[in-house]
């Protein structure tokens, strides 16, 4: 389902909620990586911690990549100092590997509008939750956003866009279950451009008859953006659930080499010890990581900082 509670709706008009801290959000990754393994601050590290510790990393879906440049950076800086600061030198390593997709989703200033935010991915990473949580967003920055619920395949994802948009009063282009997915865009374009809309986010179907009639379905929506106007600027934001681990990564390539991603939306962080598999998809993709998902409610999204990150996931545990 949906999973804005209503209680959440009646709070969305305060300004700025109590936000859980992301390393209490982190939870999971953070102790499963580092909890209990490092005494405070300076430490001998010895070889049977480095071990555990590589185990640890691989276990989080850091990756082989970091975590070979973890354990030998650790490795060489233990044998020149007796002590060190392990979660320093971690920083030291991690944050380089994440910096470079730290890339905001900035909406542009347009004279053509809308942009288009086109949202994939598969079934059940939180496609729907998502563009509720980025539609709120928008709208709190002033912004005109319209939805179109290009999830046809299923009947309750049409209602459950529309429920959620009667709920927010923000529109939601629909037509019926089954209908052409491609056709539903477009009409939300256009009525988009008609309506001076800032922002059109599109739902789309994550599960299909099979993985290539998906893919298929998916480079014909997104030809439909340009049928409609070639010089229409858009982002195609790919939904990724950080509790499948390593699936999450082969879906991105899948998905990036059949059409083509600009921005990663990671979620589900708050429910899984795998969430290292950021680093994986930096270092193998290279692709902006726009969101985080926190949790399920509307301001459990947050623009992706890799400092911050890095620093929530090092908070000392012991
Ligand atoms: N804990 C948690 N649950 C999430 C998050 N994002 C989505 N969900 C839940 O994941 C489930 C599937 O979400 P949905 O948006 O319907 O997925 P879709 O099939 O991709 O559209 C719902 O129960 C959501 O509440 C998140 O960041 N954290
Ligand atoms: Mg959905």
């Amino acid at each position: 389902m949906f999973g804005f509670k209503k209680k959440s709706a009646e709070k969305e008009s305060e300004k700025e909620p109590e936000r859980a801290s992301l390393s209490d959000r982190l939870q999971r990754t953070r102790s499963g990586l580092f909890g209990g393994l490092f005494s405070r601050n300076k430490t001998v590290i010895d070889n049977t911690t480095l071990e555990e510790l590589e185990d640890r990393l691989i276990m989080a879906d850091i990756g082989t990549k970091t975590t070979d440049q973890v354990i030998t950076l650790l490795k060489a800086e233990s044998k020149k100092n007796a002590e060190i600061n392990p979660l320093e030198l971690l920083k030291q390593v991690m944050l380089p590997v994440l910096q470079p997709v730290e890339q905001p989703l900035t909406i542009p200033e347009l004279d053509k509008k809308p942009y288009l935010i086109l949202v994939i991915g598969v079934n059940g990473v939180g496609k729907t939750t998502t563009i509720g949580k980025l539609a709120k967003r928008f709208q709190n920055e002033g912004k005109k956003v319209m939805l179109a619920a290009g999830d046809t395949f299923r009947a309750a994802a049409i209602e459950q866009l529309q429920v959620w948009g009667e709920r927010n009063k923000i529109n939601v282009v629909a037509q019926t279950h089954g209908s052409d997915s491609g056709a539903v865009i477009f009409d939300a374009l256009e009525s988009a451009r008609a309506n001076n809309i800032d922002v059109l986010i599109a739902d789309t179907a994550g599960r299909l008859h099979n993985k290539d009639n998906l893919m298929e379905e998916m480079k014909k929506i997104h030809r439909i953006g340009n049928k409609f106007d070639p010089d229409l600027e858009k982002e195609v934001l790919l939904v990724l659930d950080a509790g499948t681990g390593q699936n999450a990564l082969v879906q991105a390539k899948q998905f990036n080499e059949s059409i083509g991603i600009s921005g990663i939306v990671l979620t589900k962080l708050d429910g899984t010890a795998k969430g290292g598999i950021v680093f994986s998809l930096a270092d193998e993709l290279n692709i902006p990581v726009r969101f985080i998902g926190v949790g399920e409610q509307v301001d459990d999204l947050r623009p992706f900082n890799a400092s911050e990150f890095i620093d929530a996931l090092l908070v000392n545990e012991t």
